[in-house]
């Protein structure tokens, strides 16, 4: 008999209720946000094995954890929307009917809990109370879940008591069941406000406050109540009069997205004073406000970041966030309970626990001659943004950060300059619509062949992409001053194959000048693709580029576009008549101006 007395919210009562039954667990334990229960459910968590305690001394409040070795990154092919009609999913989503979902994961979640506590974690996304926020409702038989709850999220007390002004909560049920990749199911219900996840420990796909509410469900109550949720780092550039612009970028994976968000000023450009504050490097939300410009928020407190290749040169501030209050997954694990993953600060460490808690010194190579790694290459951290030195003094205000520009980021070696401004709103729309990155090592596919990812969302939006373009079109209309809207490319080739731009901190040199064209500062060139710089207007103060590098990176090669348009063009009619014909228009403008 589960007996329910942490709430008056009925709804939530009932549920909690409905759930346990469903799971069966030993008891319910609810999450109140206090600094004891958390402590007491690490020590629980150490003593099953599910987290190591790290070196206290050199990681305080540092801990380890081990995914299953099958279960170290999102599932995108067992990952549904469920909408009544297969319609609304779109092309880009897989999609199962509701009521087959429930009927088929059900069997999944049932007596999954069995001699296990269900812990109730009541979150919220957004400052608690803001009008920007969305409570969610976590069920889950995982420590690990709840500890990085805990750090990603606005969790406990205070949000069970918004619950009792408000009824409105996103229900999520997680269990990591017996983590058999057979019965893995990640599963999100638009319609119902719900979403279900089983058999999993990772984080993307249990972590249910992340890229399932503040992305895929939040983009579906995003286009109904008119706001967006952005797949998008935020962050502001202080200028040296305290002046704070603030931008918000959609880079695809790999391209350095949380290095960006945080980045140091460059040497050469210190002498300007320049500060960074981040506000966010995973999800944007933003929404019009009665001044009729865009505001932002970042609903996560935390950072969910990969491990590999971060280091005091690729992000100096990532290196001091994580030396505390940190839950390490799937990294090595050194002699001295301290860990280390490729591209770490640290030499390569003589020996040491790999991933997957085996044996590991350097050089170690499988049956196949393969090198054996240390730590997973998609190995994580989970650490507070609080730890951060650059983190905004604003994340708790409630109205966010108003919004200068919006930033699409593609990986192309070739055709794209480094940066170019759209000619206006619905323009802008299109770049993002047809944002294309080549593959790298690191995802699966032909290296170097184009993947199409819109806004950097084609994983995470929750409902028809058709729809989503759109919905970006009408929030352009809603607006009385827009965000101007900008692509950058970090990874254009030389004729030798090396990059021609250095990339890293010296970017704060084009978002300077992006920041320049915000405020009327300086003219551009106008091109058949939007309009690049004038290279004078990029302050190279203090980095020496080969001759004419900045011409060959504003460069626009008609015949390379034309050709890129064939892609496009394959890629819009996937949509059919569903395409918002702007979006034809802007193809076709393209075309012309190309030809
Ligand atoms: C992430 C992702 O983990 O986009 O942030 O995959
Ligand atoms: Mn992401």
């Amino acid at each position: 008999m589960y007996k329910i007395t942490a709430t008056h919210n009925k709804k939530l009562k009932d549920w909690v209720t409905k759930m346990a039954y469903l799971c069966q667990p030993q008891d319910i334990v609810w999450i109140d946000g206090s600094e004891s229960q958390k402590r007491s459910i690490e020590k629980e968590a150490m003593a099953s094995g599910e987290l190591i305690e790290l070196n206290q001394d050199k990681l305080p409040g540092c801990f380890l954890h081990r995914t299953a070795v099958d279960d170290v990154a999102r599932t995108e092919h067992l990952t549904f929307i469920c909408t009544k009609k297969k319609r609304d999913a779109g092309a880009n989503n897989n999609w199962m009917a509701p009521h087959k979902a429930y009927k088929k994961a059900r069997e999944f979640f049932r007596g999954s809990m069995r001699g296990r506590t269900m812990y109730v974690i009541p979150f919220s996304m957004g400052p608690v109370g803001s009008t920007f926020s969305k409570i969610g409702v976590e069920l889950t038989d995982s420590r690990y879940v709840v500890l990085n709850m805990l750090i990603m999220t606005r969790a406990g007390e205070a949000v069970l008591r918004q619950l009792e002004k408000e009824d409105d909560f996103t229900k999520c049920l997680h269990s990591k069941a017996d983590l058999d990749i057979n019965k893995r199911l990640i599963l999100h219900f638009p319609e119902d406000n719900t979403i279900w996840s089983v058999s999993s420990g990772y984080g993307g796909n249990v972590l249910l406050g992340k890229k399932c509410l503040s992305l895929r469900i939040a983009s579906f109550l995003a286009r109904r109540e008119k706001w967006f949720a952005e797949h998008m780092l935020i962050m502001g550039i202080e200028e040296p009069n305290g002046h704070i612009e603030y931008i918000a970028a959609a880079l695809p994976s790999a391209c350095g997205k949380t290095n960006l968000a945080m980045l140091v000023p460059p040497e050469g450009l210190k002498r300007k004073g320049y500060r960074i504050w981040t506000v966010g490097d995973d999800i944007a939300w933003m929404r019009v406000d009665s001044d009729g410009s865009l505001w932002a928020i970042n609903p996560e407190t935390g950072f969910f970041g990969v491990a590999p290749s971060t280091n005091s040169q690729t992000n100096p501030n990532m290196v001091e966030t994580i030396k505390k209050n940190t839950i390490y997954t799937n990294v090595l694990l050194k002699p001295d309970n301290t860990v280390w993953w490729e591209g770490a600060d640290a030499d390569v460490p003589a020996e040491g626990i790999d991933w997957q808690g085996r044996a590991w010194k350097p050089g170690l190579v499988d049956a196949s001659g393969k090198k054996i790694l240390g730590a997973h290459p998609n190995s994580r951290f989970t650490a507070p943004i609080a730890n951060c030195p650059s983190a905004s003094f604003r994340l708790e205000q409630h109205h966010g950060v108003p919004i200068s520009a919006i930033i699409f980021g593609a990986r192309r070696q070739r055709l794209a300059p480094l940066v170019y401004e759209a000619f206006n709103w619905q323009h802008g729309v299109f770049m993002g619509a047809t944002m294309g990155s080549e593959l790298t090592a690191a995802q699966v596919g032909k290296i170097g062949e184009v993947r199409r990812d819109p806004m950097a969302m084609i994983p995470f939006c929750g409902y028809n992409m058709a729809d989503y373009f759109r919905h970006w079109l009408d929030m352009g209309k809603k607006m009385t001053k827009r965000p101007k809207i900008f692509c950058v490319n970090w990874f254009r080739f030389d004729e030798h194959g090396k990059f021609l731009w250095p990339g890293f901190k010296e970017n704060l040199r084009v978002l300077e000048w992006i920041l320049d064209r915000c405020n009327n500062k300086v003219a551009t060139q106008e091109t058949p693709i939007g309009y690049v710089p004038y290279p004078a207007d990029i302050d190279m103060t203090g980095l020496d580029l080969p001759h004419r590098a900045l011409e060959r990176l504003f460069a626009v090669d008609n015949a390379e576009w034309l050709e890129e348009l064939k892609g496009v063009k394959k890629f819009f009619k996937q949509f059919k008549q569903d395409l918002p014909q702007e979006l034809w228009l802007e193809y076709e403008a393209l075309t012309r101006r190309l030809k």
